[in-house]
Order: C-alpha cells, then structure tokens, then sequence
C-alpha cells in the first residue's frame, strides 16, 4: 500500500489496525504519544500516593487508593496498545529512564496538603478528560478504544476531586484557604497539561493530517477554560488569572499568558519533582525484578509441562 491509499482510509475514517500496513513514521509518531501517555499515568500515580497513607478518612482513603490504581491500569493498557506496535516494554521502559521519553509536566509538581488531592481530581483529571474525550476517535484502533474505557474512570476520578474541593471550599476558613491555595498552585501548571501553543508546536501538523489528535492543542486548552471557570465559580473559588474574561464576540473565556519559561524548564527535566519521580520509578522497577524473573521462570516452567 502507498501512503496515498493510507492517507484515503484515514479520511474515510477507517480506524488502522496493528497488522494493517502504515508509514514508519505514522507507528514513530503513535509509539511516541502512547508511550508518553503510558508514562504519565504511571509517573501519575506518585503525587497522589504521597497522600494515601494521610487520607482524612477512611472513605477518602478507600476512593484515593481506588483511584490511584485506576492510573496503574491505565498505563497498562496504554503500555499494551503501544506494543502492538512492535516496541516492546522494556524498551518503553528504558526511554523513560534514559529522558529520551518524556510524561506530562503535571506530575513534576509537588502535593503540599489535603486539598492537592480534590486539585488534583478536578483539574489534572479534568484536563486528561477534555483531551481523552477527543482521542476516543483517534485514528489507531488499540488507542481508540483504551481510551473509551479510560475516559469513563476519568470521569469519576474528576467527579472525587470536585467534591473534595467543594467540601474544603465550604468548611471552615482554613479549609477553604486550602482549597484555594491548592487551585492557585495547580491552575497554571494543569493548563500546561495541554502542550504548546499550536505555533509552536512541531508534533500537531502530522498528528491531525493522520488525525491521531483531532483537536489542537490551543482548542483543547480553551475547552477546558470554558468547562471550569464555572466550576470554580459555583464552589466559591478564584482561578488565579487576572486576565480571565468572558469573550463575547468570540463566545469564549479570555485567558492570561502562560509562563513559557516555567513550562519548558519543566518539560526538559528541571521542575520541582522531575529528579524524584524518575528515582521512584527506577528504584520501584529495579525492586521489581524479581518479579519480573519469577514470572518467566513460572510461564516457561507451565509451557514445559504443557508440552
Ligand atoms: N508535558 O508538538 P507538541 C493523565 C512535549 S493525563 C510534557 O505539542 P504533541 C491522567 C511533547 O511531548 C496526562 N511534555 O506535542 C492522570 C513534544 O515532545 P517530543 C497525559 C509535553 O504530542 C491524571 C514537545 O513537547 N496525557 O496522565 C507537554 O502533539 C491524574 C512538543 O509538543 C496525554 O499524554 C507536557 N504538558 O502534544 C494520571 C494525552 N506538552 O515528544 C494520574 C496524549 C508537550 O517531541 C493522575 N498526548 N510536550 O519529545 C497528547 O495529547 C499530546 O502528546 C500532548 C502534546 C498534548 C501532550
């Protein structure tokens, strides 16, 4: 197949199957996108966990701890919908440790108290939805319907959030000065979530020519302003942005200018956690080899007495 006849299922909205053919750099591009994806959630699981073992309750305990491993499983599936692609887990794994692979900037900032949770829930998870909605339609069959399942766990994850957040915003006023403490802290670093402008952003033209993104980055962001302002408004809250103003012509939130400078710094590997995090995750895969080894050692010894 040439890439014209690829490039015409793409528009006929043909979702690509592993086996089906594809241009080299169509599988780069996914195994880079999926695998970052893979890593953010895995990577994802740390801020919250800080905060499992000094949950206020033990209903809040039960939901953060259900939560946090719903992002184990969703790295899962993100990590087995890439190795259809011919890279294996090893190899995804050693990107990540080696910073060839990169995983969301979000995750590279620090949770300071309770409230960094109900933050955490309505804002990052909030973000993640906004932009997972939009790839259940991508055009890689595996991605496209990990997504599907994920989005719906998303959303539950946002939903604790909010509600943690709307309970701190309405208790005493310590609480709620955490709770406004928490957003004004998240605010900016979960808008980053959604990547570059769209003019500086390398990666968009392909991604939505082979329409792996269906909507830019800038159109996603501006999504999610709109959905959360309101949010933040009903619970008593104020997003932190002098600058955020309703637009009428454009039937849009207006919104402030994002620090660049904080933005790539982290992204390149020196915000507040990036050295933490990518410890955590070597310390915690090199605990695990064992596991690793005596879980061949179990699956060959099945297949010897099989045969
Ligand atoms: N952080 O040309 P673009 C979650 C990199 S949700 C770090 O615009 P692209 C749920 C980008 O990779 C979070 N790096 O790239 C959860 C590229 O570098 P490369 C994960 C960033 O791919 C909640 C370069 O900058 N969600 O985990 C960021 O078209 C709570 C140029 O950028 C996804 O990954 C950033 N914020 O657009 C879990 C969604 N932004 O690769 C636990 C799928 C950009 O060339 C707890 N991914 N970069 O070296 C996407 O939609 C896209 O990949 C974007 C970036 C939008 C992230």
């Amino acid at each position: 197949m040439t890439e014209e006849k690829f490039q015409k299922r793409i528009d006929r909205e043909e979702k690509i199957e592993p086996k089906d053919w594809m241009p080299e750099g169509y599988r780069k591009h996914l195994i880079r996108q999926i695998s970052q994806h893979a890593h953010s959630e895995i990577i994802g699981m740390q801020p919250e966990g800080n905060w499992i073992s000094r949950a206020p309750s033990l209903r809040a305990k039960m939901i953060l701890l259900a939560k946090v491993q719903d992002e184990a499983g969703h790295g899962l599936y993100l990590y087995s919908a890439c190795e259809t692609l011919g890279v294996s887990r090893q190899e995804l794994v050693s990107q990540l440790h080696s910073g060839k692979a990169k995983y969301s900037s979000i995750f590279n900032y620090p949770t300071l108290s309770w409230a960094d949770m109900g933050a955490i829930g309505w804002l990052v998870d909030g973000a993640a939805i906004v932009n997972q909605v939009s790839l259940q339609r991508t055009s890689f069959g595996p991605y496209s319907r990990g997504m599907v399942k994920i989005c719906k766990e998303e959303s539950f994850h946002q939903r604790q959030g909010y509600e943690i957040m709307a309970q701190m915003a309405q208790g005493t006023s310590e609480q709620k000065a955490m709770a406004q403490d928490a957003l004004n802290r998240f605010w900016w670093p979960s808008i980053m979530m959604f990547g570059p402008n769209d003019s500086d952003s390398p990666r968009t033209g392909n991604a939505m020519k082979w329409k792996i993104k269906r909507k830019t980055n800038d159109e996603l962001r501006q999504e999610f302003i709109d959905k959360t302002v309101n949010q933040a408004e009903i619970i008593g809250l104020t997003i932190p942005d002098k600058d955020l103003k309703w637009n009428d012509e454009r039937q849009h939130y207006d919104f402030g200018e994002m620090d660049w400078d904080e933005f790539w710094s982290v992204v390149n590997g020196n915000g507040p956690c990036n050295k933490q995090r990518l410890n955590h995750h070597k310390k915690a895969h090199d605990d695990g080899q064992w596991v690793r080894e005596a879980a061949k050692s179990y699956s060959q010894k099945k297949e010897l007495i099989a045969n």
